[in-house]
């Protein structure tokens, strides 16, 4: 079953807080019974990764267990009850008084279980054991000989287990929510806009349960309009579309937006309802241009990571206000949801400040040995289908990203690809597709993706030091790219490691003059070549990674700010470039 949005709920109780836990690193708690609750437990906070927390739990992946008692709230009895998980890494099996509820794989994107007929008016107590264990039919993959090593010999060391570069960060990672709705209504509204000139055509699609003869009642409220309409709401799907002669357009500039809701009406009773802030938008690909609302758009911004001090990958409101700040300062209008789905409140405020989202997968580092592939298509079509499903009223959202530097040298990518570009464009016709590239030429993807993004390390990773010999080099490779492909580039990431405090004249490797060079003179090319619309700097902060030998203190220090968001000189650098 799948989540809807999780702004759309109107009785939902928070269980924040601190619960009961512990790990099981002999992974005996199954047979000892602990779903119905275990001893030896220890307080730890929801939501937040447990690595951080601990003295003894920073390199331990699972598995662990969880365990919170609630009270069904005043006006949740007799109504259909919920419980909806907004990301838990990586796989969760859960439940509710010793009923098994469920498991759910993969970290980052929100499942629900129905519980109405397990809950009980008080001293509910749920249990979930999980498992954030790497293994090579995961997605993201854990380590496989074939891996990363292969590819980038001066990487070696830096993947202990994880195909990829950040620290795998596990547990209940974002809020866990008991949802109250009634027994029968809305089960989805999703909003698509279509504009010629400035008269925006807005198609409301709604879903519900119930076979009782219903109606649907629509209000837009914003900026001059208010449109009330009802119609019948004979099966289980119905759609209308609202005309609205002078829209006001969503953009950067100026992000609108109109207040919409749909009501469920019953003989004349309101039975349901569900309210979402709406950006009347296009967003469109023509030829080598990206178009926003029909004008050429250009991205300039960062490939970030939900990273912080202790509390790992875990939601903090705090950080991402302070993010969106610090990226209205360098002049940034966008970024990547580099290499896995964000917190929803994460796109909220990007709907609300005005921030352009590609908005990508966790499939980071996948390869196509035939041994695991078919459960990871399976897995990745599962992706995309709860990404789109889960962000695809926001404005914001202009891009899908189906995975970031998947091994595609393989006769296998393509069809692999070719699917998870069919599922994404069916579930939703009107966004570019695309995923971020490391091979380039190569890429199997990029003869039916919309848009071709590519990461480079041109003076770092090769002509190490050296960007004179680094541009040339970089210049040949895109305006080929443009040739092959003739579709819009986004270079999704290009930086250098910078030590903070580390200075150097003439600038050298590690030093925070040669990181700020460095993405000077990326940007200063990437602006002479029309068909780029995009430059995403590889980092907006310094992230925590597993340990080896390129990455001192297990950091990647591609930051342009460091870990608690203190500006290096590149982000001054930037500022001066973007403003
Ligand atoms: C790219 C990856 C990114 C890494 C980056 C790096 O997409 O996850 O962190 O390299 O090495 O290949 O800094």
């Amino acid at each position: 079953m799948l989540p809807p949005q999780s702004n759309r709920y109107r009785q939902a109780c928070n269980l924040s807080g601190f619960w009961d836990f512990r790990f099981d690193p002999d992974d005996a708690g199954l047979q000892n019974g602990w779903q119905g609750g275990f001893p030896g437990a220890r307080p730890a906070a929801v939501p937040a990764s447990w690595n951080d927390q601990f003295e003894d739990g920073r390199d331990f992946l699972g598995p662990a267990w969880y365990r919170t008692d609630f009270d069904l709230p005043w006006g949740f009895a007799g109504k259909r009850l919920f419980l909806r998980f907004d990301s838990v890494n990586y796989l969760a099996e859960t439940w509710l008084n010793g009923q098994p509820l469920g498991l759910h794989e993969g970290g980052h994107l929100p499942f629900v279980f129905d519980i109405t007929q397990f809950v009980r008016p008080e001293r509910n107590q749920l249990v979930l054991r999980v498992d954030g264990r790497l293994a090579f039919d995961h997605v993201p993959p854990g380590y496989v000989s074939g891996g990363p090593e292969d590819f980038f010999p001066s990487h070696a060391g830096n993947f202990p287990q994880a195909q990829f570069d950040f620290f795998p960060y596990c547990g209940i990672q974002r809020p866990v929510w008991l949802v109250a709705t009634p027994q029968e209504g809305l089960q989805d509204v999703s909003v698509q806009t279509e504009l010629t000139g400035s008269r925006a055509r807005v198609r409301v699609h709604i879903e519900r349960t119930g076979d009782a003869k219903a109606q649907a009642r629509y209000h837009l409220e914003g900026f001059g309009t208010h449109v009330t309409l009802e119609s019948a709401f004979p099966r289980e799907a119905t759609e209308l579309v609202i005309d609205v002669p002078e829209a006001a357009l969503w953009s950067p500039e100026t992000p609108h937006l109109y207040d919409l809701s749909v009501e469920l009406v019953h003989a004349g009773m309101v039975t349901d309802s569900h309210q979402l802030k709406t950006g009347l938008r296009t967003i469109a690909v023509e030829g080598d241009r990206l178009l926003l609302n029909g004008r050429p758009v250009h991205l300039q911004g960062f490939g970030r990571h939900e990273d912080f001090p202790v509390v790992g990958r875990g939601y903090l409101p705090a950080l991402i206000v302070k993010d969106y700040a610090l990226m209205r300062w360098t002049g940034a209008n966008s970024f990547r949801t580099s290499h896995y789905p964000y917190s929803e409140q994460m796109l909220d405020l990007a709907d609300q400040l005005g921030f352009l989202v590609i908005d990508e997968t966790p499939a980071v580092g996948l390869y196509f040995r035939e041994d695991g592939l078919e459960k990871r298509l399976a897995l990745c079509r599962q992706y995309v289908q709860e990404l789109v499903r889960r962000d695809r009223n926001h404005p914001c959202v202009i891009m899908w990203s189906l995975a970031n530097e998947p091994h595609s040298a393989s006769a296998l990518a393509r069809p692999f690809f070719e699917q998870l570009y069919q599922d994404a464009k069916r579930l939703d016709p009107t966004r570019p597709v695309t995923l971020a590239s490391f091979l380039g030429a190569e890429e199997a993807a990029f003869e039916f993706c919309d848009v071709v993004c590519l990461n480079r390390y041109l003076g770092w990773y090769s002509q190490s030091g050296n960007l004179d010999e680094a541009m040339p080099l970089l210049s040949a490779e895109l305006d080929a790219l443009h040739k092959q492909f003739g579709k819009p580039l986004i270079l999704t990431e290009f930086g250098a490691d910078a030590l903070p405090g580390q200075h150097a004249q003439p600038p050298e490797m590690f030093s925070e003059e040669y990181q700020a060079d460095l993405l000077q003179r990326y940007i200063q090319l990437l602006r002479k070549k029309p068909y780029v619309v995009g430059e995403h700097v590889w980092n907006m902060c310094d992230f925590k990674t597993c340990q080896g030998i390129v990455r001192p203190g297990a950091m990647n220090y591609k930051g342009v700010f460091t870990r608690d968001r203190r500006p290096k000189l590149a982000a001054h650098r930037l500022r001066a470039l973007w403003h």
